[in-house]
């Protein structure tokens, strides 16, 4: 039987996501994840999130999991650069949550900031297994099913824009 290589991601995709969650399971412990805020004019890059164990089919920014020895600020780049394709410079630390998402995930999420390295890049979607695509949205208009603890924090009042009242 031949299996297509769309498939054959997909497949992988699942492995990490049952292996993750046997390892949330067994050992559960705090994950670190890294959130980037693209800014771009007055709008913010997020993506759909497909079937995956965390913010599942909700909106949320490009990121991912901190990986051992990795500063936040090479985590955002890495991150951003292996799910949208863009490269991203004056990336700053802005803030931190803590997420005790259900009874095995509990998520610290650290927030950054950046800018396109050329303002004309067009994201791409890398990895359609884990994200339906990429659009820029007005703060004030974010998506309905954006990822609860980023919905909850930009009604709190939390904008990422430098200088923002
Ligand atoms: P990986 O590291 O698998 O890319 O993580 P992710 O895309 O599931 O993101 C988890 C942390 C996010 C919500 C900041």
């Amino acid at each position: 039987m031949i299996i297509a290589e769309d498939d054959l991601n997909l497949l992988r995709i699942k492995l990490q996501e049952l292996q993750h969650t046997k390892n949330r399971a067994m050992s559960p412990a705090p994950e670190i994840g890294v959130a980037v805020f693209i800014l771009k004019d007055n709008k913010v890059l997020f993506g759909r999130r497909r079937s995956l164990s965390i913010a599942a089919h909700t909106y949320a920014l490009p990121g991912g999991h901190l990986e051992f020895g990795e500063s936040f600020e090479e985590c955002a780049a890495r991150e951003v650069k292996e799910e949208t394709g863009l490269d991203i410079k004056n990336i700053e630390l802005l803030t931190a949550t803590n997420n005790i998402l259900s009874d095995t995930v509990h998520l610290v999420i650290i927030y950054m900031r950046a800018r396109l390295s050329d303002p004309d890049q067009i994201p791409q979607n890398i990895e359609p297994d884990k994200c339906e695509g990429w659009d820029w949205y007005d703060l004030n208009n974010v998506p309905e099913r954006t990822f609860g603890p980023l919905r909850a924090m930009l009604q709190g009042g939390f904008n990422p824009f430098p200088n923002a009242s």
